[in-house]
């Protein structure tokens, strides 16, 4: 049984916890971090030393923090590899995919979640949010194009690189920003929103993260 630490609201824990769900594994989570509190205890500190979350013990004496870490062991320890396809050249992709999204999705898309939800209305920064937003679409304009030829991010069938590109997703819909009309990546969203894993684990409300007056 999986022992997952870190709150539900935590973009990174979700990131882990559709990983999971989708590979079907038993779990017990804890909430841990935000407004739970728990992350400067002993205890803790002795599991990860950054103090942050997630962390994972997995039942066998390993125990790991780094959420792209963890889904990528995840998804290794999966006997049919339905995460991560051990075809070398397919492999290779869902890997490059995967490196991309997290670099130029989630680390913008994270930056203005911060720019906008995370920062109260009077000191929100309109040029921060605008740069962040300017690099974000690019990156999702690349990522239309890519789904006008396949399913998912790096094929047909959902990977570890969707893991990393669609977990700030459901922020971004939900975000007040402009969204460009990308509409391949409209149809693969939706789709996404259909899967339980992701409804349940990624779709999580942020209200308690959002920064007020
Ligand atoms: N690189 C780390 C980053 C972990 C991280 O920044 N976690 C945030 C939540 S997304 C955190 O623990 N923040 C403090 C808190 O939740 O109190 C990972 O991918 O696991």
């Amino acid at each position: 049984m999986l022992k997952v630490w870190g709150r539900a609201s935590s973009s990174n824990v979700q990131k882990v916890m559709w990983t999971i769900a989708e590979l079907g594994l038993p779990f017990e989570r804890v909430d841990l971090g935000g407004h739970f509190g728990g992350l400067d205890s002993e205890e803790y500190g002795r599991i990860n030393p950054n103090r942050l979350v997630p962390t994972v013990e997995f039942g066998d004496g390993l125990v790991m923090f780094e959420s792209n870490a963890i889904v990528r062991t995840l998804a290794r320890r999966d006997v049919d590899r339905r995460l991560w396809p051990t075809d070398p050249k397919a492999e290779a992709l869902t890997d490059m995919w995967a490196e991309w999204a997290q670099l130029n999705v989630t680390a913008h898309s994270t930056a203005l979640f911060w720019a906008v939800v995370r920062t109260a209305p009077s000191k929100r920064n309109p040029e921060l949010i605008d740069k962040h937003l300017a690099m974000l679409t690019k990156s999702l304009t690349i990522a239309d194009e890519n789904l006008s030829k396949t399913r998912y991010l790096a094929g047909d069938s959902l990977t570890i690189a969707d893991i990393n590109f669609a977990s700030t997703l459901y922020r971004y819909f939900d975000m007040a920003i402009d969204r460009p009309d990308l509409p391949h990546l409209a149809r693969y969203y939706k789709a996404l929103t259909e899967r339980p894993s992701y409804a349940e684990h990624v779709m999580v409300d942020f209200s308690s993260l959002v920064a007020h007056d």
